[in-house]
């Protein structure tokens, strides 16, 4: 098909072992008594084991690195439901409301709307970092490490256009930057002892994102800040009706609640006040337009029913607030593009492949790369200053700060919250 794109051969090249080999591939018999290990949801549980003819038959065995397809597990298309939170308060009713239920079992009927789709999503995340967070360590480069992510998400969610493939490119933005730095060809970043990575993952299934992040150090002197900034993400706080502004507060007061000492200093975890999460609609990671802030904010927007939301927190010793420094890496062509006649031949040309290949899902250089696309800087800064692509340079607080994240991706279903994105790990 003309909307894949050719498969680097990175195994070899990077030195990793080659993908084993499926034990069991004559595919006649699904294996859907082998759900995802230790994750948490009852996909694929509850089916009764069928008499099996061949008794010596294997069950298949996910490969390491992980790169056999992930529906090659679920052949039903059932997939893991993440964890399940009941609403609060005034939403306690929703949990056993005979409406609530309905229109959800409507919208898990249709292939539009399904949860399906997010939960393979999910569920490939899930996979992609337990193995990455096995394999990462210091003096492997940037390249090295992202290779090693997106090769497995490719393989694992069965990259196929736009029906299935990467959400957004792989951040693995390094101490006080917080965000948006992923390698571009020829960097020479070698990841150290003492540094803070931040490791933030998209897979999309059918436009809808999963976009979920975490924070490795091999420093334990960070601990306290890794920590306060998972607690500030697992605040919880998010539901329907719930105002934005006031759930910024109550992550700034989880978040601030814990101070980090280096070489005998004291500092406080501050949230980075001007990150936020977001809504993600389907192939817009940051669609919707609402934005969770990480302080105390006036906002007054709630959040409402059937939206999905990317609940992302931040904290550092520093600041607390970043600015664009560095190398761009990353872009995404704007979902309302104005129609500017291009007059640059180049551009024109490059705005077809994003268009072919990425729509408005975000991408870097690296991905056109891939697709064959060179000296093409020129043209995409032109696509930049027309107000057709955005760019998202490097997020950084001041230099000796460290910075860390948690994301998760939620579900605000009409019955329950569901956090799609939860591990056993985080
Ligand atoms: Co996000």
């Amino acid at each position: 098909m003309s909307d894949s794109v050719v498969k680097p051969k990175q195994e070899e090249a990077n030195g990793f072992p080659p993908p084993l080999q499926v034990a069991d591939d004559d595919g006649d018999e699904p294996d859907d008594d082998v759900a995802g290990e230790g994750e948490p949801g009852a996909g694929g549980e509850g089916k009764k084991k069928k008499k099996k003819k061949k008794p010596k038959k294997k069950k298949l065995e996910q490969s390491d690195p992980p790169r056999i397809g992930i529906s090659k597990f679920f052949p039903d298309g059932i997939y893991p439901e993440g964890e399940i939170q009941p609403y609060k308060d005034d939403n306690v009713w929703r949990t056993t409301s005979e409406e609530k239920r309905y229109n959800e079992r409507m919208i898990d009927q249709d292939p539009e709307t399904t949860y399906q789709s997010i939960r393979r999503g999910a569920e490939v995340h899930r996979l992609v970092r337990k193995h990455a967070r096995k394999h990462i360590r210091p003096g492997m480069s940037m390249t090295e490490i992202v290779n090693n992510i997106e090769d497995g998400t490719r393989a694992l969610v069965e990259e196929d256009g736009f029906e299935s493939g990467i959400g957004f490119p792989t951040g693995l933005s390094l101490n006080h930057c917080a965000a948006h730095y992923t390698p571009n060809a020829g960097d020479t970043v070698v990841l150290q002892q003492a540094d803070v990575l931040k490791v933030d993952i998209g897979v999309h299934v059918k436009g809808r994102i999963c976009d979920s992040a975490f924070t490795m150090i091999w420093d334990p002197t960070y601990e306290k800040l890794v920590e306060a900034v998972k607690a500030a993400t697992n605040t919880g706080e998010a539901g329907i009706d719930v105002r934005l502004g006031e759930l910024g507060a109550a992550i700034q007061e989880t978040m601030e609640s814990y101070e980090v000492e280096i070489n005998g200093k004291v500092f406080p975890v501050k949230p980075i006040e001007n990150l936020s999460g977001h809504t993600i609609k389907p192939y817009q990671v940051h669609g919707g337009g609402k934005s969770v802030p990480l302080v105390r904010t006036e906002d007054q927007t709630k959040m409402e029913e059937g939206e999905y939301f990317a609940i992302e927190t931040f904290g550092s010793t520093g600041r607390g607030r970043v600015v664009e420094s560095g190398e761009c890496s990353h872009y995404a062509r704007k979902s309302d593009a104005p129609h500017v006649p291009l007059r640059l031949t180049s551009a024109k040309s490059l705005l077809k492949t994003i268009n072919k290949n990425f729509g408005t899902l975000p991408f870097c250089r690296r991905y056109l790369d891939r697709l064959g696309e060179s000296k093409y800087l020129l043209a995409l800064n032109h696509l930049v200053s027309q107000g057709i692509v955005e760019d998202y340079p490097p997020l950084c607080d001041q230099r000796g700060s460290m910075t860390a994240q948690f994301e998760h991706t939620i579900l605000l279903r009409p019955t329950v919250k569901e956090v799609v994105s939860r591990g056993d790990d985080y």
